[in-house]
């Protein structure tokens, strides 16, 4: 397999788990922005989140689930959700995928 995003989904890469429901997996990101920073991973392999409409659709339950998830047990006070589509915009893994930033009132934000 040589999409990394489908490796993690598939166990074959270890991550760290915040959260799964059948349509996305969630996991930390290896190189965070900030405490607790999570990416949300549509099972279902597209490139970027532009390519495909269900794929987002079908994600964005999930997304929302997770950012609540952060702000109850992580104490964030708001989040950043952020998705790079195409390298030109930063995007390093092309497997669809969306960032979910908690944010500190009383931490400097790393983003
Ligand atoms: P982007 O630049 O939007 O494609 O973000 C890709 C993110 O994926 C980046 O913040 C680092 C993260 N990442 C890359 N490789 C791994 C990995 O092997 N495990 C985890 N958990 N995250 C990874």
């Amino acid at each position: 397999m040589d999409c990394l995003f489908c490796s993690i989904i598939a166990g074959d890469i270890p991550s760290l788990k915040v959260y799964e429901d059948d349509v996305a997996y969630a996991l930390l990101d290896i190189n965070p922005w900030q405490v607790g920073h999570t990416l949300v991973v549509p099972k279902r392999h597209s490139t970027d989140i532009l390519e495909d409409d269900d794929v987002l659709a079908e994600i964005a339950p999930t997304i929302a689930q997770v950012g609540r998830l952060l702000k109850e047990r992580l104490g964030a006070d708001a989040c950043n959700v952020v998705a790079n589509a195409g390298a030109v915009a930063g995007q390093e893994v092309f497997h669809t995928h969306v960032h979910v930033l908690p944010r500190y009132a009383d931490r400097p934000g790393m983003v």
